[in-house]
């Protein structure tokens, strides 16, 4: 089995708590860092032993993380053997993602982010009352030089993310840690932590068990997706048009706002089976006489969750190219001003979004691939009666157009060659950073003095 003592939390189950700072650092003082890290900090650190169960669970929950260079400032040399780590998120802004720099948050274009700290609590207050004990510590040895907070959305809406769909329900297992549900693809501890099983790469011997974490900051325009639902609603005649516009946006996304998949309940909702983790991922989008090559009527080609994990449709199945993933909402609840617009505020206190959080073992077959080979490539899935088009939720033009306009076809089950124009974006990334999440070993013998 893993070394899940060795392994900080939040790479293999999750902080899973309601409130979630991400602080970006900058050290400016080495030296002072790397002995307070060993003596003051390495306590705090949350394995994944101390997350399975609720009564070893700390107040707080801590992981640190650290950029190129971070590492760079701390004098580590060693190559950790993945290139996007060392060029940097900056480095695949246009290219590889798509991304318009002049969306991307300025400490993210910048060269002052060296970490993060994930710090994971029930109250913004026991957040900040551990920000100021890890300051303490530190004294003096970092300064901030970003910050994003993130929270659960309020109510009935928990667990969902801020275009309302339930968020966090599928996931990859791992083998020799978890227990696979129906439907749940298991996938070799080295896709996700380095020098485990399955992971190809030469590394350093004190990287074992770390994982990298592609951040990235991204903004959500929920009225305007709410208003593209109801000016372009579906023409099912046994549909209200209400029914119709939420159709619209469960093909787009390939599940229902409650979780339900589309590939199980294609024309109405279904909250019980969403609901039961015995079902909700037991899908793989082939059913008995059907065509998967031309056959929309359940799941669109084109549907975010079948872009970014499309199970039967490569066969073999895929087993290099997954993410685990651990973000949580950012940002205030969209205001009734803005509902009534149907624009989202400019007011940078009204920016509302997802902290996305993605583990791999290597970036360019993890989150860099999902997002350039298959989100942002029209002709993916391939081999299909249809070109799927673009990802219609988080998919971009490539070579830094980010607004070309998204054209998937397959949304419409009257018409599956017929393509709906997105001409806006509604995801916006406002950046990130790549960085290593070390085991605590790892943090006391090699990154602290
Ligand atoms: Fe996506 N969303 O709420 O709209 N995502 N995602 N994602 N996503 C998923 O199955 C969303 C983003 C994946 O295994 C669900 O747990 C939003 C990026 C993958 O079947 C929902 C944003 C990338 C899966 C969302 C966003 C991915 C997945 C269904 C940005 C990678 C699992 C819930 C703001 C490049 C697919 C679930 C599977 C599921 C949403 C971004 C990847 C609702 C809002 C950037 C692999």
């Amino acid at each position: 089995g893993l070394n899940l003592t060795n392994i900080q939390g939040d790479i293999l189950i999750g902080m899973k708590k309601n409130k979630e700072l991400f602080f970006f650092f900058t050290i400016v003082n080495p030296t002072l860092f790397r002995s307070q890290l060993g003596s003051g900090i390495l306590p705090l650190i949350t394995p994944t032993s101390q997350l399975l169960a609720v009564d070893t669970q700390p107040t707080t929950a801590v992981n640190i993380a650290f950029s190129q260079r971070g590492l760079n400032a701390l004098g580590i040399t060693d190559d950790l053997g993945d290139t996007a780590f060392t060029n940097g998120q900056i480095d695949n802004v246009a290219t590889i993602l798509g991304d318009e720099t002049s969306n991307w948050e300025p400490a993210f274009a910048g060269t002052g982010i060296h970490g993060v700290f994930l710090l994971a609590s029930d109250t913004i207050d026991n957040v900040n009352a551990t920000l100021s004990q890890v300051q303490n510590i530190l004294n003096g040895s970092i300064t901030e030089a970003y910050s994003l907070q993130g929270q659960a959305r309020p109510g009935d809406e928990q667990g969902h993310e801020h275009f309302g769909f339930m968020d966090g329900i599928s996931n990859p297992a791992v083998t020799g840690f978890s227990t696979p549900l129906p439907g749940q693809q298991v996938l070799d501890p080295g896709l996700f932590l380095l020098g485990e099983s399955g992971d190809l790469v030469s590394r350093p011997s004190w990287a074992k068990d770390g994982s990298f974490l592609a951040f990235r900051q991204l903004q959500q325009r929920v009225p305007e997706f709410n208003a593209f639902l109801v000016d372009n609603a579906l023409s099912n005649p046994n549909l209200t048009a209400d029914q119709n516009a939420e159709l619209l946006g469960a093909r787009m996304m390939g599940r229902w706002k409650s979780g339900a998949p589309v590939d199980l309940a294609p024309t109405v909702d279904d909250p019980v089976l969403a609901a039961d983790p015995q079902q909700n991922n037991n899908f793989n989008y082939t059913h008995p006489g059907f065509d998967e090559a031309t056959d929309q009527t359940h799941c669109p080609f084109s549907a975010h969750v079948r872009k970014t994990n499309p199970r039967s449709d490569l066969n073999p199945e895929d087993t290099a190219n997954h993410i685990i993933r651990a973000g949580i909402p950012y940002g205030p609840e969209v205001t009734d001003a803005e509902n009534a617009s149907n624009v989202s505020s400019t007011d940078p206190s009204l920016e509302r979004g997802l902290a996305f959080v993605a583990y791999q073992s290597d970036i360019n077959n993890g989150f860099a691939f999902l997002q350039q080979n298959w989100a942002n490539n029209a002709n993916f899935i391939f081999g299909k009666a249809t070109p799927p088009g673009i990802d219609p939720i988080i998919g971009t033009g490539g070579l830094g157009q980010a607004d070309v306009p998204r054209t998937p076809s397959g949304l419409d089950p009257s018409d599956p060659t017929r393509i709906i124009t997105i001409n806006q974006d509604f995801v916006v990334s406002r950046g990130g950073e790549y960085f290593f999440s070390p085991s605590l070993s790892a943090i006391q013998n090699t990154l602290s003095l």
